[in-house]
């Protein structure tokens, strides 16, 4: 039997997972109206699992013979400046997860409920993963936007050659 302080963060945990999914369904439908093909894949792919961990949350709740709550979701943003947002916004979203996660962790292992810290394990990991995805994605727009000055200081360096 889980205590009722775990259970409540467990089905808390269930809105978390289906509001991540919501938010990068929304970051993907923004990128692709406004032509980022390879960003709304990314956040497709996301937005499913999302959707996948939720109900993995779910599914274990009921295995703990309770009954998960499906929550209602808030509405995510939808609108963005451009794609260095849509990434930064998700890290975010993501460190905030992470932090969801570990508080269940210290909290089950305080309330010696076993089953749920061995099973918060593979999403702890899945955190490091994602996060350090989101982190790469980063890297590669900001040597992105190095490389258009580098192309736009040769470009300049021709004018002048041209002369
Ligand atoms: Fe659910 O994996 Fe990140 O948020």
């Amino acid at each position: 039997m889980v205590s009722k302080k775990v259970l409540k963060l467990l089905n808390e945990q269930v809105a978390l997972e289906g509001e991540s999914s919501q938010i990068y369904l929304a970051m993907a439908t923004w990128a692709d109206v406004n032509g980022f093909r390879g960003t709304a894949a990314f956040m497709y792919r996301q937005a499913e699992e999302e959707r996948g961990h939720m109900q993995k949350f779910i599914k274990f709740i009921n295995d703990l013979t309770e009954h998960a709550e499906i929550g209602g979701i808030k509405e995510p943003k939808a609108d963005y400046k451009d794609i260095e947002e849509v990434f930064r916004a998700a890290l975010e979203h993501e460190e905030l997860i992470t932090a969801a996660i570990a508080k269940i962790f210290t909290t089950a292992r305080e309330n010696n409920d076993y089953a749920v810290t061995s099973f918060l394990k593979w999403f702890i990991d899945e955190q490091v993963e994602e996060e350090a995805a989101v982190k790469r994605v980063l890297d590669i727009i900001r040597m992105a936007g190095k490389v258009s000055i580098y192309l736009a200081d040769k470009e300049i360096g021709a004018l002048h050659g041209g002369k």
